[in-house]
């Protein structure tokens, strides 16, 4: 797209379409919608504009369409790959679209406005003992189309899957303006077509997501959460099998490697949990209608290479466990500016894959710190380096070579966004590349809709900066 020299004319189309106030062309004011959340990449948008109902959607579509101008879709802003940063196209947000629909109890769902935040949903189900199936540490910002647009898993993706397995039905309004999807149907629909498997996951460059009615689960009454210490990455792996089979309510099992229940100790000045140390950390939960205690207890008894464990079923106590893992992104970004690797690998090589990292990320930069953490049934892992330079991409390039090599995916759950678009064409083969490109033809045949996102040709955006060494 190019962009139109005569933006005051878009920006009064768009004021017409959604009120002035809902454009914003002071900078200041675009802030807040230009960088992403690490702060690793930096873009600029020609206007933010939000409007607040589908309708205005396709003319606020129509609208910059007719000018040229790219728009580039985005919820809460919580992305980590620049899958939502602009680089001089409008920024759609959709934080007005926040409508909650009654929870319709007979089929376990509720339909919302793409721009409602998970915590919003979460609250608005809880008297029907109902929640969504998807949490996350980013609840209070992630917003529910940003998660369809990505395919979220969060914590409890072992016992749910992901935000893809969770859409009932989906409204979402192409680059033409036209509407397209339904979020009154049933919660089979097989009749051609499934337009919500086509757009989980495709970050904004095939439609905005406008309305979702979401599966609910059980908002089961007790928790019953472990920290529990493994002598190495490969008898972690050996026990996350093992529970799965054991424990017919596991709820989330996550990992945190040694520097990061360190760090996230330091930041938080939370005690050591374990006085012989953890090589490798398992957050271990079940949740269910009746206490869980000795289930769980009994599960882990006996299972190979365990140091020690805690075990805690009451909120505070549990909290105070949940920390070690769910305050590690903060406790990171405290530290600087992040390289983040959200990549995904077969469990049988995830122990060979984590061993390798330290000496590859050193051998790049000595001074450089590693974490690894994640979703650990999935074989889902958030590699985490501080240190590099933001513009420097040698870490980035040689962990997700690794990754390649190790047969494992280059993203499980923050997508591509811009920040990874050169490797799509390591990672998919010329035939896949080829649906995927005829695919966001069919439905954005002037590419109107999130440039350079999930491109292949892509390098970073054109006008997407980095801090460079300093970090400004
Ligand atoms: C998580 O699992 C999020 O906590 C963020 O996906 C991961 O900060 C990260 O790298
Ligand atoms: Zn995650």
């Amino acid at each position: 797209m190019h962009e139109d020299p005569d933006h005051a004319a878009l920006a009064g189309d768009l004021a017409r379409i959604v009120g002035p106030d809902h454009v914003l062309a002071d900078p200041a004011l675009r802030a807040g919608y230009e960088t992403d959340w690490t702060g690793r990449h930096r873009g600029q948008a020609l206007l933010v504009v939000r409007p607040a109902t589908s309708a205005e959607v396709g003319a606020v579509l129509r609208a910059c369409a007719a000018h040229a101008v790219g728009v580039v879709p985005q919820g809460g802003n919580t992305g980590l790959v620049a899958g939502a940063t602009p680089a001089g196209e409008v920024v759609l947000s959709t934080t007005r679209i926040d409508q909650l629909g009654p929870v319709d109890e007979l089929a376990g769902a509720v339909t919302v406005g793409a721009g409602a935040t998970l915590e919003a949903v979460q609250a608005h189900t809880a008297p029907s003992g109902l929640t969504p199936a998807v949490d996350l540490a980013a609840r209070g910002s992630a917003t529910i189309g940003g998660m369809v647009a990505t395919d979220a898993g969060g914590i409890h993706v072992v016992r749910h899957g992901s935000m893809r397995r969770q859409i009932l039905g989906i409204e979402a309004v192409l680059a033409d303006g036209t509407c397209v999807g339904r979020v009154d149907g049933p919660a089979r629909d097989s009749a051609g077509i499934h337009l919500p498997s086509i757009l989980a996951g495709s970050e904004g460059t095939l439609a905005v997501v406008t309305r979702v009615r979401l599966r609910l689960v059980p908002a089961w009454r007790f928790r019953v959460t472990a920290l529990v210490a493994y002598d190495g990455i490969d008898a972690a792996v050996a026990a996350t099998a093992t529970l799965r089979r054991r424990l017919p309510d596991l709820d989330a099992i996550e990992l945190v490697d040694e520097a990061s229940l360190a760090l996230v100790g330091e930041h938080g000045r939370l005690p050591a949990p374990f006085r012989d140390g953890s090589p490798a950390t398992l957050l271990v939960e079940t949740a269910a209608d009746r206490s869980t205690v000795d289930d769980l207890a009994s599960a882990l008894d006996g299972l190979a290479g365990t140091r020690d464990a805690l075990l805690a079923d009451d909120g505070p106590g549990r909290r105070r466990l949940w920390a070690f893992r769910e305050d590690l992104t903060e406790a990171i970004a405290a530290g600087g500016v992040p390289h983040k690797l959200d990549v995904g690998l077969p469990l049988a090589r995830l122990g060979s894959f984590v061993g390798a990292l330290g000496p590859l990320v050193g051998g790049i930069d000595p001074s450089a710190r590693l974490f690894v953490f994640g979703h650990l049934a999935e074989g889902n892992l958030h590699v985490n380096v501080l240190g590099p330079a933001p513009d420097d991409d040698r870490v980035d390039d040689a962990v997700l070579e690794l990754v390649v090599e190790h047969g494992g995916a280059i993203s499980a759950e923050h997508g591509i966004g811009r920040a990874k678009a050169r490797w799509l064409s390591r990672a998919r083969s010329a035939g896949e590349l080829a649906i995927q490109a005829a695919i966001k033809h069919a439905l954005d045949p002037g590419g109107l809709l999130n440039p350079g996102v999930l491109d292949p040709a892509g390098q970073h955006g054109e006008g997407i900066e980095r801090p460079g060494p300093d970090g400004h």
